[in-house]
Formats: structure tokens, sequence, C-alpha cells
């Protein structure tokens, strides 16, 4: 079990709850776009309603989600597909780090596990594709809102058959079984801290607390969870298309409950072979120069595959 000391006492370290924006995609379109933007330069996250996805999708996601991780360790082990993808017990990434999760982390082109049983793949890739829609409509809203002429520029990318988004499920167990024996404010890590590498990320999550901010260095900002919503955060890739205007920040996932956190989350990204770079728009008197240097996304994943969960990635890619 990977126990990380009370925040209380933990040096440095602040507990600090936060209300994350919460954005109705049903209202006004001008309106929505500019309060994207904001949440997006001053959060890097932020909640939407009103979003479209049925709920019948969800819940059929959640429910296969949670019949899959119910299932017995050494069946679930099966999932074993290409490095990254499968199912994987607290080991995160190539580099040594763990957690307390589990998760299965799937190409969101393909959706599937082999030998399905259950409804697994239809359920999976309903929400995929449901989420993707959602995704395009977002990224487009933020062009917009950016002023960027071409408001498809950051959209375009899921669109491409090629695209390399990844869906991913994390499920945390409770940290104890039962509430009446947890007096003290300690909390296992389940996902340390980090920053998402590629464009956007869209999570939802049950109504478990667990994800957790920081939008100041040594504080966290606990989310509160609501399945009704998708919370969603700038990566470091839209961090570099925005020529820094937009912030990718880092968050981590915390397991200090007494109920099972499940999250799922859609990571859109562009084809291996797309060339990063801002819109010269970005360039402004603010921002008078390009901060980054134009790099493919193979280039940037190879570096994020390298590295550490928690390492900082984006600062090699920064001009002098
Ligand atoms: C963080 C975001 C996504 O979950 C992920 C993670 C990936 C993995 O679990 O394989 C990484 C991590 C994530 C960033 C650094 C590297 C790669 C684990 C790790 C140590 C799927 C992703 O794309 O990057």
């Amino acid at each position: 079990m990977v126990v990380v000391a009370s925040p209380n006492s933990m040096i440095g370290e602040k507990i600090l709850p936060i209300d994350l924006p919460m954005i109705d995609l049903s209202a006004e379109r001008s309106m929505v776009m500019k309060l994207i933007v904001k949440a997006c330069e001053e959060y890097g996250f932020f909640n939407v309603i009103n979003h479209g996805v049925p709920y019948d999708i969800i819940s059929k996601m959640e429910e296969v989600g949670f019949d899959f991780f119910a299932k017995p360790m050494e069946q679930k082990k099966l999932v074993a597909l290409d490095k990254p993808f499968g199912y994987g017990c607290k080991n995160i990434g190539l580099n040594g780090d763990m957690g307390e999760v589990e998760y299965l982390l799937l190409n969101a082109n393909v959706p599937s596990i082999p030998n399905d049983s259950s409804n697994f793949s239809s359920a999976v890739s309903a929400y995929t594709e449901a989420v993707q829609e959602l995704a395009c409509e977002i990224l487009e809203l933020m062009a917009e809102g950016l002023g960027v002429p071409n408001t498809s520029i950051f959209s375009t990318f899921i669109t491409q058959l090629d695209n390399d988004s990844i869906l991913r499920f994390n499920h945390y167990p409770p940290k104890h079984s039962n509430k009446d024996i947890d007096n003290s404010n300690s909390y296992n890590l389940g996902f340390g801290e980090h920053s998402d590498p590629q464009i956007l990320t869209i999570l939802r999550s049950n109504d478990v607390p667990g994800l957790q901010i920081s939008l100041q260095h040594g504080v966290w900002n606990p989310v509160v969870p609501d399945p009704s919503a998708f919370c969603v955060n700038v990566g470091d890739l839209l961090q570099v298309m925005t020529n820094g205007r937009f912030v990718s920040v880092r968050h981590r996932a915390v397991t200090n409950s007494y109920k099972s956190r499940m999250s799922v989350a859609y990571f859109v990204a562009p084809p291996l072979d797309a060339c990063i770079v801002a819109p010269s728009v970005m360039v402004t008197p603010n921002r008078p120069s390009l901060l980054f240097k134009p790099f493919t996304w193979e280039e940037y994943k190879k570096v994020t595959y390298s590295l550490r969960l928690g390492d900082t990635r984006i600062h090699l890619f920064r001009n002098c």
C-alpha cells in the first residue's frame, strides 16, 4: 500500500477545497466561449453540464466498467494488450511509478477487450463516440473564443482517423471499507501528481471524491465530484498550441474515501505525425514570440514515456 502522510502534517502541503467553474453548454454560445477561455486560463480545469451525452450511455459504460473490475484478478490480467494498453494494477507507466489504482487503458478508436463475453465493447464504443463529439464541440468553442480564424484547428486532430486518443478506466479502492474506523486525515496516493500530455482530457467519475488539482505549488485543491457533469482539463499540447495562454495544471488522485471510485478519462491526442505549434494569432503583445519549438506528437510522446509520472516535460520544448 502506498501511504502518504496526513495532508495536515505533510510538510509544505496545504489542502484547500475549490469549486471549479461550472459551464452550461446549453447557454448562449458567445458567453460559453468566454467562460471556457477564462476557465482554461485561470484553472486549466472546468466542469460542463448540459453536455448532450445521454445518461443511459454513461450509465451503461459505468456498469460494464464496474463489472470488469469486479472480475477475478486472473481474468483481468488476461487483458494484456500491446504496451501501454491493457489492464494494470498499481504499476503506472514504464518507469517504476506506483499507486493504489487498477486500470484499463484502451485505444479510443478500438475500445474493446479480447474475449468480451459481456456488452463491454459496445457500451464503451457508444460512450467514446459521444465523448469524442463533446470534445470536438469544446475544442471548437475554445478556438472561436480565442479568436483563431480556423475554428476547427484543434478539433480536426480528433476527426482524423489516425488520431492517437486513448480511454482510461481507473478504479480506486476505498481507503477503508468502514468509515467509522477512519478518524484520520491521512490518504493513500491513487495516481500521483502529473500533467496530462495530450490536448484535452474529458473525465467522468462516480460520486466519490479523489481528484485534486494544484493551482499553486504545495497547495492541493480537492474537486467535488459531480457524476452529471464532465470535468475537462487542458493538456500539455493545448498549452503549447495556445502559446501558454491555457495552462496544463498538475493534478493527482487520492483514495481517502470509504467507497470505491471509478473515473473514466478520454484523452484527446492527435495523429503521431501532427506538428504541434501555436497558430500565429496566439503571438500577441503579451506573448510576443513562440514560447515553444514546434514538435510532433510522436516526439513529445517519446519523451513522456521516457520520464517519470511527476516529471515536467513541457519545458524541454521551450524556446530559449
Ligand atoms: C498521464 C495521463 C494518462 O493517464 C496517460 C499516462 C501514462 C500511462 O499511464 O501510461 C503515463 C503518464 C500519463 C505520463 C508520464 C508517463 C506516461 C505514465 C507515465 C509514467 C495514459 C498518459 O498519456 O500519460
